[in-house]
């Protein structure tokens, strides 16, 4: 994709996920076909795991008529709310953060039991939006995964100069919810720590935030040469390179031989060929289509999938108690008595 980005054929930004490969791959791993995502830029590893195929990212950052969004929105600007259970990212660091919170309160309200997952960087833990929407999840207990990609750098800002915690794990003791810290670069660590947060966010304890630590091999996006990384990391982190820590454990474990090794490099070598063959020999979107789905008049259907009865969540059975003791303030009880004895506050005389 960067020999395309300098063949000028993709259009808008290109964001590697060179060395982050194993986040996406691992996290995304560890959910059920009903569970949602909402992959941000560097999450197309999550896009593989869910089902979409090479050539609809490589269409899609073609702007190709035969991409998922028909040639209408570029990068990794797509989803598939049906099939895949994939929210489209948008570009607003953070805001996917109460959209699943949001998604995963509507899965259980519904009774479906779905876990729902979306990644941030360690920049975007900067943001209110991922405080407000963690808050969010955290006390309404939802069913929510955070991947926290503390990749070290937000565009040229150091990690250090983004926020005083040495673990962004740590953001989660502010909400009360469970925090984990896993080597991002180890994709069997990444799985089983996402497969335990996931079990039990499914069963009903609430949010859990990852914080899995790598680094951005690459710069921002295609433009930035990142000159302002210090070179000597960048070798450090590379002889950490997940794909080769990956090789090693599967020859280490006989799960696989130089023959097998071969044969899937031929595979995907063949395979992404076929597809930049197929999207550099498909059309640009006809100029027409510029005014098609921009409103949706009746193109699609906006109907919840109940999983349990509705009468569920109806009074009598839904009611709740008009009084909420607080349970975990030691004397709450004793506070409320004297309260309700204590006289009005005088008046201050101006
Ligand atoms: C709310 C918001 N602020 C700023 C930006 C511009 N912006 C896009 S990516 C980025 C850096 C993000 O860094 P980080 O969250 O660490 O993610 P990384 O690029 O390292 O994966 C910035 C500042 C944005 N998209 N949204
Ligand atoms: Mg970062």
């Amino acid at each position: 994709m960067a020999r395309l980005f300098r063949q000028n054929k993709i259009l808008g930004g290109l964001y590697s996920s060179y060395g982050q490969e194993a986040i996406s791959v691992g996290t995304a791993f560890a959910l059920g076909p009903g569970d949602w995502i909402a992959p941000m830029i560097r999450n197309i590893g999550a896009l593989l795991v869910r089902g979409f195929k090479p050539r609809d990212i490589l269409t899609q950052h073609m702007a190709r008529y035969t991409s998922p969004t028909k040639g209408k929105d570029g990068t990794s600007h797509f989803g598939d709310l049906k099939m895949r259970h994939v929210v489209s990212p948008t570009s607003v660091l953070g805001d996917l953060i109460p959209v699943m919170a949001g998604i995963a309160m509507a899965g259980r309200y519904l009774g479906q039991k779905i876990v729902t997952m979306t990644w941030i960087g360690d920049g975007g833990t900067s943001t209110g939006v991922f405080h407000e929407g963690l808050n969010l999840a955290a006390v309404q207990k939802a069913p929510f995964v955070l991947v926290v990609e503390n990749n070290q750098w937000a565009y040229s800002t150091p990690v250090e100069r983004q926020t005083g915690l040495r673990d962004l794990a740590d953001r989660a003791k502010a909400y009360g919810i469970k925090g984990a810290i896993v080597d991002g670069n180890d994709v069997i660590a990444v799985e089983r720590t996402t497969r335990e947060a996931v079990a039990y966010a499914r069963a009903g304890n609430g949010p859990v935030l990852i914080e899995a630590k790598t680094m951005r091999m690459r710069g921002h996006a295609q433009h930035d040469a990142a000159e302002y990384v210090p070179r000597e990391t960048l070798e450090s982190w590379k002889r950490r390179d997940p794909l080769d820590l990956y090789e090693k454990y599967l020859g280490k474990h006989k799960l696989w031989n130089p023959e097998t090794k071969k044969e899937i490099d031929q595979r995907i070598a063949r395979e992404i060929q076929e597809d930049v063959e197929f999207a550099e020999n498909s059309p640009f979107p006809p100029a027409e289509s510029a005014e098609q789905g921009v409103y949706c008049e009746g193109c699609h259907e906006i109907k919840a999938e109940w999983k349990r009865p509705k009468e569920e969540v109806m009074p009598p059975l839904s009611s709740v108690k008009p009084e909420w003791p607080l349970h975990a303030l030691r004397g709450a009880a004793r506070a409320k008595k004297s309260a309700a004895q204590s006289k009005p506050p005088k008046r201050s005389g101006r």
